[in-house]
């Protein structure tokens, strides 16, 4: 088939995206050259993170800028960064990002497009050596091109994603991302400066055997999560927790397994955030096949009422979301 034709090849991110074009919502163009923004940005990011741990030496490195500033923090950058290709690219009219309080309205009359997006998940992990990640969700404007941005625009419940994708810079740097049309993973190499499709067709196995939890907060879950948790050790589970949204959701969607971040007493929301973090593994979780919830109702389904809203997730392999689920409604 088209896809390990592809890959046999040799397929670059540019021409994969070009290859599947007419798979794309309204296949105009201008949502493959936004991936392509993207995917720039990240070759960026991921450059400046290979050398995080350099920051201290940075004059000899010839990173302080000539006023001698010091260098700002590696999230800030990434921020920066991404903003930047985003607004330069022409394509999208309004932005939301974890690093911004408010909505950046780009003036861009002819944008059609809004990007929710975490430019660097996971950065208390960048002084320890530890993966992190971007995660970025694709929205169609829903109010007329050339009107200003109004919340319709903003307050889009997951469902509406046009295009979702996260970046897992690791032991190696990878963009995986969706259309609506299947999940599909290129990986980073360097030193010719592209991404390679390497993992086409991504299915998430419907069950599997890792759970990944913070266990620390144990004394602050309600008792259906304490119940799953306590069944993940009768079954004998894999525990496997990084503490980096991205790296622990990437593993498990390839090597089949549960992420939760459950609601605790202390914040009954839990921590992760609706439109930047939990909507994008949503989309690319259902469509390799698994299943991403609060526990009660569909992530993809929840109608945002803030912009930096937060909500319980537990996402991941199928049958696991639904044990975990069905352990919450028994026991609350
Ligand atoms: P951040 O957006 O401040 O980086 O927080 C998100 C991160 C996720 O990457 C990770 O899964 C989670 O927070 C870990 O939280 P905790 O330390 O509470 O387990
Ligand atoms: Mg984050």
């Amino acid at each position: 088939d088209q896809n390990s034709l592809a890959y046999s090849v040799g397929i670059t991110l540019d021409r994969y995206i070009k290859l599947k074009q007419g798979d794309f919502p309204f296949a105009s163009g201008e949502l493959s050259q936004l991936l392509r923004d993207i995917a720039l940005a990240a070759k960026i990011v991921n450059r400046e993170t290979n050398r995080a741990g350099l920051s201290n030496i940075g004059g000899a490195f010839g990173q302080t800028n000539v006023q001698g500033e010091e260098q700002q923090k590696l999230d800030v950058v990434a921020n920066i960064r991404f903003m930047r290709a985003l607004s330069k690219g022409g394509e999208v009219c309004a932005i939301v990002s974890e690093e911004e309080d408010a909505v950046i309205d780009l003036q861009n009359k002819s944008g059609k497009y809004v990007v929710a997006i975490d430019p660097l998940d996971g950065s208390s992990n960048i002084d320890v050596n530890i993966s992190i990640g971007t995660i970025f969700s694709i929205y169609r404007r829903k109010t007329p091109i050339g009107s200003p941005i109004t919340s319709e625009d903003i307050m889009q419940p997951g469902s509406q994603q046009v295009a979702a994708g996260y970046v897992l810079y690791g032991s190696s740097t990878m963009l995986v991302y969706t259309t609506g049309c299947g999940v599909s993973g290129f990986t980073y190499e360097a030193s010719l400066g592209e991404f390679f499709l390497s993992h086409p067709d991504i299915k998430a196995p419907e069950t599997g055997k890792i759970y990944s939890i913070n266990e620390g907060m144990e004394l602050e879950w309600q008792s259906g999560i304490k119940a799953y948790v306590r069944d993940c050790k009768v079954k004998k589970y894999q525990s496997r927790y990084i503490g980096s949204l991205v790296a622990d959701f990437h593993r498990n969607l390839l090597k089949g397994g549960i992420y939760l971040y459950p609601a605790t007493f202390s914040n009954p929301n839990g921590k992760l955030r609706l439109l930047y973090e939990a909507n994008a593994l949503a989309f690319i979780i259902e469509q390799a096949g698994g299943k991403a919830s609060d526990g009660e109702s569909r992530i993809l389904d929840i109608q945002p009422k803030a912009l930096h809203q937060r909500t319980p997730l537990l996402i991941g392999s199928k049958v696991m979301v639904e044990a975990a689920e069905q352990f919450m409604q028994k026991t609350e």
